[in-house]
Formats: structure tokens, sequence, C-alpha cells
């Protein structure tokens, strides 16, 4: 149970929340830690000594695909037996309850998608939880060179770069659907990215450290739009002073805290 000072700024949360029609929630590798998916910043950034910022990029995949495909295929391994946390579950009752809400996620483990799913039960319509992937997904691949795109899920052999999945209709390449560093964001997402945490009451922002552009803006979007943001991260990022409210912790600890009551 958070001291004093944290209930505090959690009770001042809570009734931010309680108040705001429309919520835009911004997240990042820090909302799946708990689920034991490796964040990017520290140790756990590290995949045989390459930075994850060396092997997401374009450049990377040309000179070395094999090695690339191997990452993601290691990273798909570890998250294939990751559920989602207390924290992705309060996230999507938040989302199904009677508030306007939108998740826009810099994830691509999926855990929202099967939190919504989980949370909205057999039978319940998930969509209002259903995440905006401003990164894509990790389990999906797309052609290199035409516009084949499919959900993927299964181990991918890396032993040779002769055996790495090829596109069916065309016989290029296929690669992770996510977008690489140096790649722009798919317009379409981006633009709804930004108009939803533009027009938004409260942005609030979880288990990122808001270092990778264009998703560290989004919030202030929402400060230019009048509205205010709400930070969880168990240490201070660039948004600490711009945070109506900055909670100290995990967000599986924390945000089902902050949503009791109110779904
Ligand atoms: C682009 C998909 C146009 C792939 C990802 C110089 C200045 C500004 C920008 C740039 C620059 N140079 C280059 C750029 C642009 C670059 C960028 O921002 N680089 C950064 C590093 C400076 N951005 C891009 O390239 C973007 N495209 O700008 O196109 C362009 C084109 C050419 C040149 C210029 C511009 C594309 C960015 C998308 C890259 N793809 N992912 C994959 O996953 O394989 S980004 C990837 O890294 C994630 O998706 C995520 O976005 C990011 C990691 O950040 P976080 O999710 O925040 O995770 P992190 O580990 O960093 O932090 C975790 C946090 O959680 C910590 O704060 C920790 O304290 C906290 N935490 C830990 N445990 C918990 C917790 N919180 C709560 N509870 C817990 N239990
Ligand atoms: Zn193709």
């Amino acid at each position: 149970m958070p001291e004093s000072g944290a209930n505090q700024g959690l009770e001042e949360a809570r009734a931010l929340l309680a108040a705001a029609e429309r919520i835009c929630v911004l997240t990042g590798a820090g909302v799946s830690a708990e689920s034991g998916v490796p964040t990017f910043r520290g140790e756990e950034g590290l995949w045989k000594s390459y930075r994850a910022e060396e092997l997401a990029t374009p450049r990377a995949f040309r000179r070395d695909p094999r090695t690339v495909w191997e990452w993601y295929d290691w990273r798909r391994g570890r998250i294939r037996d990751c559920a989602p946390n207390p924290g992705h579950l309060a996230l999507a009752r938040l989302a199904l309850g009677p508030k306007t809400v939108r998740i826009v996620t810099q994830n691509v483990d999926g855990l929202h998608e099967v939190a919504a799913r989980e949370a909205a039960g057999d039978g319940g319509d998930p969509s209002p939880a259903l995440p905006l992937e401003v990164h894509g997904s990790i389990f999906r691949v797309r052609c290199t060179a035409c516009t084949y795109r499919i959900p993927h899920r299964d181990p991918i052999q890396t032993k040779d770069e002769a055996i790495l999945p090829k596109c069916p209709v065309c016989m290029a390449l296929l690669r992770p659907d996510v977008v690489w560093f140096g790649e722009t964001l798919d317009p379409g997402v981006l633009s709804e990215a930004f108009q939803v945490a533009g027009a938004t009451t409260l942005c609030l922002v979880a288990g990122t450290s808001a270092l990778v552009q264009p998703a560290a803006s989004l919030p202030l979007a929402t400060l230019e739009g009048g509205g205010s943001v709400v930070e969880i991260n168990p240490t201070e990022t660039p948004l600490t002073t711009l945070a109506e409210v900055s909670l100290r912790g995990a967000s599986g600890e924390i945000l089902p805290l902050l949503v009791e009551g109110l779904v």
C-alpha cells in the first residue's frame, strides 16, 4: 500500500480520472514488465550485447536478416509465455467502462489485446479496449516488397538465411510488422493517435521512459489541448515535471487502485 504522500497523489489522480470525460492512455514497455516482457532500457534491453536500437533498424535487417529474425524469434518466444498483468486488465476494464477511453501503446507484445478479450469475457465486445499499436505488432509479419501482411505466431527457423520466411505472393523476405528506428509510423495510425491525444481531457501515461519520438510527444498534444497528464513510473521521466500527478511505483499495482470504483 503506497505511503501517505503517494496516497495523496493516488487520491488526486483518482479525482482527475473520475472527472475526465475522455481519456487517452499511453503505455510503454514498463506496463508489461510485471508480465515478464523485457523492457528496452537497462540490462533487459540488451540481447547478445546488441542494443535494441541497433537491431530494430532497416539497415540491420538489410545487413543481417538472420540475426535480426533470431532476435525477434527470441522476443516472440519470451512474450508467448507471458500473460497480461493487473495493470493491463485494469486499463481494459477502464476502456470497457462508461468513459470514452482510447489505449495507445508503443508495445508490440499484444498483451493489451489479450487483456481486452479477457476483460470483455466470452460474448463480450472487446473493441473499446483494443489498443492503437503505434509501433506495430511482433506477432504479425509483412512482405519487404509487396503489400502482403498476416498475423504470425509460430517459431521462426533462423539457422540459415535461406530458410527465413518468404512471401507466398512474390517470394521476397518477410519481416516483423513493427516500426523500426528511422522508419516513419503508419500515417493513419499516427494521425489518429495525435487526434485522440489532442482531444482528450486526461492523458494517463504508464510505463514509458518517454524518450522515443513521436510517441513521446502525445502527452504534449494533450497539454496543448488544455488537458492534463497523470504519469505512473517507478522512476522520473522527461514527462514528470509536466504531469499534474506523477505516481512512483509499478503500474501493475497502481493501475487497479486508480480505476477501482470507476468501472
Ligand atoms: C521516426 C518497435 C521519422 C520495434 C520501436 C533524435 C532526437 C529525437 C528523435 C530522434 C532522434 N534521432 C532519431 C530519432 C527518431 C527516433 C527516436 O525517437 N529515437 C530515440 C531513441 C531518440 N524515432 C524513430 O526513429 C521513429 N521514427 O521518427 O521517423 C524519422 C525518420 C528518420 C530520421 C528521423 C526521424 C520510430 C520509433 C519507433 C521505433 N520502434 N518499437 C521493436 O519493438 O522491435 S520503439 C521501442 O522503444 C518501443 O516500442 C518503445 O517505443 C521504445 C521503448 O520505450 P519504452 O516503451 O518507454 O520502454 P523503456 O524500456 O525505454 O522504458 C520502460 C519504462 O518503464 C522506464 O521508464 C521504467 O522506469 C518503466 N518501468 C519499469 N518497470 C515498470 C515501469 N513502469 C511501470 N511499472 C513497472 N512495473
Ligand atoms: Zn511479397
